[in-house]
């Protein structure tokens, strides 16, 4: 069984996020979803997500791609994980591209397109409109 991991944040959850996950998915058998927690966006991210991570994760648990959902707490934690669920791939979006190359003596590193056009950002600035 091949399995994946991604990371976020995945707040007010838009197709983009749905991309993502569908996408990771498809590299391998088992998607892992790493998610960021409220103290993590916050401390770390300097993002208060407008969802609970308890919320979020509810939401990422009802998508068909995603088989576990783990807390993300640390920016340090990704060796760990990648050890500790026998990680095959880590996938990220392109926006991220090069910043995990350090994983890719422990297993693959896929960094696939963002959807263009949707963001959390872009959400609550038109909604403000
Ligand atoms: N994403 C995407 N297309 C978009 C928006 C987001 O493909 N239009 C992807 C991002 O590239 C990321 C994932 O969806 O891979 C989750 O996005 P965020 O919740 O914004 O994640 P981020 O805040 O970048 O947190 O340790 C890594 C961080 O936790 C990533």
């Amino acid at each position: 069984m091949r399995r994946v991991i991604t990371y976020g944040t995945f707040d007010l959850l838009h197709y983009g996020h749905i991309n993502l996950l569908r996408r990771a998915k498809e590299q391998g058998d088992y998607l892992i979803v790493a998610l960021s927690t409220d103290e993590f966006n916050w401390n770390e991210k300097q993002k208060k997500s407008y969802f609970s991570y308890e919320d979020r994760k509810r939401m990422l648990e009802a998508i068909r791609y995603v088989d576990l959902v783990i807390p993300e707490e640390s920016w340090d934690q990704k060796v760990t994980d990648v050890d500790k669920y026998h990680v095959d791939v880590f996938v990220m979006g392109d926006d991220w591209k090069g910043k995990f190359d350090f994983l890719k003596d422990k297993c693959e590193v896929v960094y696939l397109p963002r959807t263009p056009e949707i963001s959390t950002t872009k959400i609550k600035t038109d909604l403000h409109t």
